[in-house]
């Protein structure tokens, strides 16, 4: 019972984090404005494509930003604020092959939209003509839209949406399975477009992504003035809640202090 016990402290403890890491930075690409996402498309060009928050997408070839934006949203693309903007960035699975692209923004109502667009025959130049609206949600404040996207394992685009805004979640949104705000959200965007509640109660899910090898979920959390949190679903864990199958499904995650790393929930 013990070592039984023990054990679920482990599970639960923040694990320390010794000392700074020896780090130096170098710059990689310049002539960016405000970058926000960083992403790599699976179609072996080795180009890397970076959301600036105003509203555009660039293209890098190595170190060198291509000077037209591969697309400009910025006519459609709330920024003013400073939790607002073109926050989020995902290729399909199979971009090599459809080309299709998915961004998440504020509007210019300062409303949360997911669209997805294809780039043109000109790798380095997307077609704003082939814009659809995935799906939208309203913001009541203009904090906490989340914002991020990515693809699971299983092929699904991964929505997250923060609390809404203002602080200390005012509407309870985080725990109202009626509505899409505090959530994290995931659809099959290759078949009926249904969207599905994944997991609940997160107040702002501003960047997550799936570890290539394990298929590890890893979501960065932020927290109300006093805790930060990583929060880590293990890929058995996400099939054992049934990642593959429909329905609701609550996120697990622990509670730590900034800078750490929890345990990966199993
Ligand atoms: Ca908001």
């Amino acid at each position: 019972m013990l070592v039984g016990l023990l054990a679920a402290l482990a599970f639960v403890l923040p694990m320390p984090v010794s000392g700074a890491p020896n780090v130096r930075l170098q710059p990689v690409l310049t002539g960016l404005r405000q970058p926000l996402d960083l992403r790599q498309p699976a179609d072996g060009s080795n180009r890397l494509f970076v959301a600036e928050k105003a509203g555009r997408i660039r293209v890098a070839h190595g170190d060198q930003v291509v000077e037209r934006p591969f697309l400009d949203l910025t006519g459609i693309v709330g920024a003013r604020g400073s939790e607002q903007g073109l926050l989020g960035l995902a290729f399909h699975p199979t971009y090599a092959e459809n080309r299709q692209f998915f961004v998440n923004y504020t509007d210019t109502n300062g409303d949360s939209v997911v669209a997805r667009y294809q780039a043109s025959e000109d790798p380095d130049v997307a077609d704003p003509g082939t814009g659809v609206v995935i799906l939208t949600q309203p913001q009541p404040f203009a904090n906490h839209n989340g914002g991020n996207l990515a693809f699971g394992p299983e092929g699904w685009l991964w929505i997250g949406f923060g609390d809404g805004g203002s602080g200390g979640d005012p509407r309870g949104n985080g725990q109202n399975p009626g509505t899409w705000l505090g959530k994290l959200l995931r659809v099959n965007v290759d078949g009926d477009g249904q969207v599905e509640i994944w997991g609940l109660g997160l107040r702002n899910p501003w960047r997550y992504s799936f570890d290539p090898l394990t298929g590890d979920l890893w979501v960065g959390y932020v927290g109300q003035t006093v805790w930060e949190e990583i929060d880590v679903v293990g890929a058995v864990c996400l099939s054992r809640l049934g990642v593959s199958k429909h329905g609701r499904r609550v996120l697990l995650y622990r509670r730590v202090q900034w800078p750490a790393v929890v345990s990966v929930a199993r």
